[in-house]
């Protein structure tokens, strides 16, 4: 079990939460003396820097926007006098990648893994109705122990310099909201839900841990705040009669809110917006509530312009804004999990999330999405590197699935992104992944992990540990392209039809598949990188998908452009988005939103 509480900060009768989002004082640290020169006290010179923000994309020099290596933050906190004898926490929606951080000098937390939330616990240090002082040393260095994986290089003029495995800028820093909470000394740690539809009804089992012995009582209310059910004890069953069911793109939230007592008095209460639905795939079909379903949507990233892959509330709503426009129902995390709010979101408008973990690049390469189809191979699982990569892998799975498990909207675990897997020391890495995903998901939903090209039906050693196949496919980009379309069209199919052949029963989706395209570049007849290319690649794509009936989803790549590293493979990012960065529609937005509005939910 993890030694914080992964419940979202909330207020109640019981509880306090404080945004700490705001100017906060920055550094590099180019020499990595931050410690000895004793900067958990107090960073020197320091620039003013917004939080949260990926630090990069503010600066006009190149050194600070490539910068790896550690970083300082600090801040001031006040603590009011009415959290003592409560416990107090500092709150970080993320820090990318390890951090370690300080409250007045004294070391509070420690952190490994760039996209997850954790707490620092200040309750004994922390001086009451006073000033704090926070400082959080950052190290934004890649490596094949921790993931993402990449490599940290020294130039020649002595800087250092990232180099990914993946296909995303390395954005760092505080990218998520920080929050100062408050909350009892007997409270409730963790809550777990898991639904079943019984005809119009619903039960749903619970299990509520606290860190103490007072009774617990759980209460759900509707929509309209009416009680619909409740249950003493930190385990049991709500029976809710004429339940409204969580659907696809049809959202219904109840409350369930977990009240510590003694007697009347209210020791803790904590309150989450929770869906009831199912899933489960049965045969080739995903299941929502007993319905199969077709995924429709993306692979996106949390990226915009300034803040980099900073959470920004504005952004978010645009996204859904944009999703709903166009007839999407889902999208994958990829390549980590995202921002808490943006679950909650994907909660209130009903759509299907697959939470991908932050494993990306295990597969050594800077470019991947090239030599993968080279059949290049890598040997990456024989490493000595991989001790200690499984171990920073699955606290990052059990880091998720403890975090996001009663949002409705997730249906799938992502456990990889295009890892190597032609070689047979892949599988007992995958093995424990997998079964450790299987083991703390009460719900039990599919698992899965995002094929790259070379993992096809003959060489690929583990997709049978994949409740749902995941398929990156770029022929007709990355493979014959342009005029090469009709024999990309065939390699395809003919890869179909050696997966058709294996008789799996198991749904496959497209997580990727995508051509770059320039928003202002047209050309007729197409050339590739022309919208009108786009255009005819998904067509491609998409009459491939309708020829096999055991292909239930398509989330092309990307919902928009995105940062990557500078290359020749780049103009300035990646630019297969359907829509551009700034979230306006390439001609490609509205073919989709006619495909996606008139394929039924059952495609
Ligand atoms: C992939 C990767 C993704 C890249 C994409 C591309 O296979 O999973 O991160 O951005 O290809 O565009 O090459």
């Amino acid at each position: 079990m993890l030694q914080y509480s992964m419940l979202y900060p909330k207020q109640s009768v019981s509880r306090r939460t404080v945004s700490m989002d705001g100017m906060w004082k920055f550094c590099l640290d180019p020499e990595g003396k931050g410690t000895e020169n004793g900067w958990a006290d107090g960073i020197p010179q320091a620039d003013l820097i917004p939080v949260p923000a990926s630090f990069q994309d503010f600066y006009t020099d190149k050194d600070t926007r490539e910068y790896a290596g550690d970083l300082w933050y600090e801040t001031d906190v006040f603590v009011p006098e009415e959290y003592a004898g409560k416990n107090v926490a500092i709150r970080f929606g993320c820090a990318t990648h390890r951090a370690e951080v300080y409250l007045n000098g004294v070391h509070v937390a420690s952190h490994v893994g760039g996209f997850l939330p954790f707490m620092a616990d200040i309750t004994n240090v922390a001086r009451y109705n006073a000033v704090n002082k926070v400082v959080v040393k950052i190290n934004n260095e890649l490596s094949e122990t921790n993931i993402p994986c990449g490599k940290t290089k020294v130039l020649s003029n002595g800087k250092k310099m990232n180099s990914p495995y993946f296909d995303f800028f390395n954005y760092s820093g505080l990218q998520r909201p920080v929050k100062l909470v408050a909350y009892p000394k007997e409270y409730v740690f963790d809550l777990t839900v898991d639904h079943r539809i019984n005809g119009r009804d619903a039960e749903v089992s619970y299990s509520v841990v606290t860190t103490g012995e007072h009774p617990v009582e759980v209460t759900v209310y509707d929509e309209d705040g009416r009680e619909v059910a409740v249950s003493q004890g930190k385990e049991g069953i709500l029976h809710i009669e004429n339940a409204h069911l969580w659907q696809v793109r049809n959202a219904y939230l109840y409350t369930f809110t977990v009240r510590i007592k003694d007697e009347e008095e209210v020791l803790d209460e904590y309150s989450e917006e929770i869906g009831v639905r199912t899933v489960e795939v049965k045969g080739k079909d995903i299941l929502i509530n007993g319905s199969p379903v077709y995924l429709k949507g993306f692979g996106k990233h949390e990226d915009s312009d300034i803040v980099g892959r900073g959470f920004h509330i504005g952004v978010m709503k645009r996204d859904f804004e944009c999703m709903k426009w166009i007839g999407a129902n889902s999208f994958r995390t990829s390549h980590y999990p995202y921002s808490d709010e943006i679950y909650q979101m994907a909660d209130r408008e009903g759509f299907l999330v697959i939470d991908e973990v932050p494993a990306v690049g295990l597969f050594e390469s800077l470019m991947n999405f090239m030599e993968a189809s080279t059949g290049k191979k890598t040997a990456f699982f024989a490493k000595d590197t991989i001790p200690e990569l499984l171990e920073n892998h699955l606290r990052a799975v059990e880091e998720m699935i403890t975090r996001d498990k009663n949002h409705a909207c997730v249906i799938a675990w992502s456990l990889l992104n295009e890892p190597e897997t032609t070689d047979e020391a892949a599988v007992p890495y995958f093995e424990k992944v997998f079964a450790r995903a299987h083991e703390l998901d009460v719900q039990k939903r599919p698992r899965t992990f995002a094929l790259i090209m070379n993992s096809l039906p003959d060489t690929c050693k583990c997709y049978h540990l994949a409740d749902v196949i995941s398929m990156n496919r770029y022929y007709g980009w990355y493979l014959m392209g342009g005029y090469e379309m009709c024999d990309a069209e065939a390699a395809f199919r003919a890869e179909m039809d050696k997966w058709a052949g294996k008789d799996l029963d198991r749904p496959f989706i497209f997580t990727e598949y995508g051509a770059d395209t320039y928003a202002a570049e047209h050309k007729l007849p197409s050339v590739m990188w022309s919208q009108e290319y786009q255009k005819e690649y998904l067509e491609m794509c998409h009459r491939v998908f309708d020829s096999y009936d055991f292909i239930k989803g398509e989330q092309v790549w990307n919902f928009a452009d995105f940062q990557t590293t500078e290359g020749i493979m780049r103009v300035n990012g990646n630019k297969k988005g359907i829509f551009t960065r700034q979230r306006q529609p390439k001609d490609a937005a509205f073919y989709f939103k006619e495909r996606w509005e008139s394929l039924p939910l059952n495609h």
